[in-house]
């Protein structure tokens, strides 16, 4: 029909934390590629599954666009974007069809260090930065808290020091830039972890009539069998 395709397309991080081990991930399963020139396409030479290399937060969008058939992002990422998908009236875009073993860390609440927790009540009427207002407001909303909730795109942790915001919600692995910045987490909002993402379906035939629904499936079991050795 239209749009058939006869080849696979993974879209995973450039470079940043997820792009190393995402191709030696796909490299396990038996997948090769041909880089072109610009590093932006990876053409596969053992199995056709190409690989897209991209910036983590354009993955959802690649998915959902059918641009790209899966791809490998943080469950951060996926879920902050479905959520916000969500909220503009839209249903479940994506599934979440295995989780990678590497990438881990947590979606933290963190308060200045002189700050004596008790428990989240005491964020009503606060401002909390954040990268990921999607996951925070809906857990805020949960909670039944009316904090205010500010978007920033990066150096959240150093907010609350430059009188932005009094708290923040961000990625925590170490635990060592909440420390340099005098902060402390107090509650984990999302444990994450990248994952393998695709559109939301029952099962890849569902997805896909042509070629891909076979070699996603094969994809899957050779990544279960890698995943199981990793263990
Ligand atoms: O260029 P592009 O947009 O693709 O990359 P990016 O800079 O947005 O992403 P990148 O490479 O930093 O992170 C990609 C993914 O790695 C994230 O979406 C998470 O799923 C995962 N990940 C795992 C992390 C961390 N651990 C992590 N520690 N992402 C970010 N951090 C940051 C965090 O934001 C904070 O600034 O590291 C700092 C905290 O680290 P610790 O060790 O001091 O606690
Ligand atoms: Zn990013």
């Amino acid at each position: 029909g239209n749009g058939a395709r006869d080849r696979l397309r993974i879209a995973i991080q450039k470079s940043g934390r997820l792009a190393e081990p995402a191709r030696a991930l796909l490299n396990a399963c038996g997948l090769s590629w041909r880089e072109s020139r610009d590093r932006l396409f990876c053409y596969g030479e053992s199995l056709p599954v190409d690989l897209l290399l991209v910036r983590d937060d354009d993955i959802p969008g690649l998915i959902r666009d059918g641009v790209c058939d899966l791809g490998v992002v943080g469950r951060n990422v996926l879920l902050e974007q479905d959520i916000a998908l969500r909220s503009e009236g839209g249903t479940t875009a994506f599934r979440e069809w295995r989780a990678l073993g590497f990438g881990g860390c947590r979606l933290a609440l963190a308060v200045p260090e002189g700050w004596a927790w008790q428990s989240p009540a005491q964020l009503g009427s606060t401002r909390i930065a954040t990268s990921y207002p999607a996951i925070l407001r809906q857990w805020l909303d949960g909670q039944g808290i009316a904090a205010e909730v500010v978007e920033l795109s990066g150096s959240v942790e150093i907010a609350p020091r430059l009188g932005q915001a009094d708290a923040i919600c961000d990625l925590v692995s170490s635990g060592a830039t909440l420390a340099a910045n005098q902060l402390k987490p107090v509650m984990t909002l999302l444990e994450s972890e990248a994952v393998l993402a695709g559109p939301a379906a029952e099962n890849f035939g569902q997805l896909w009539d042509d070629a891909r629904g076979e070699l996603a499936e094969l994809l899957l079991r050779r990544l279960d069998g890698v995943l199981r050795m990793r263990h």
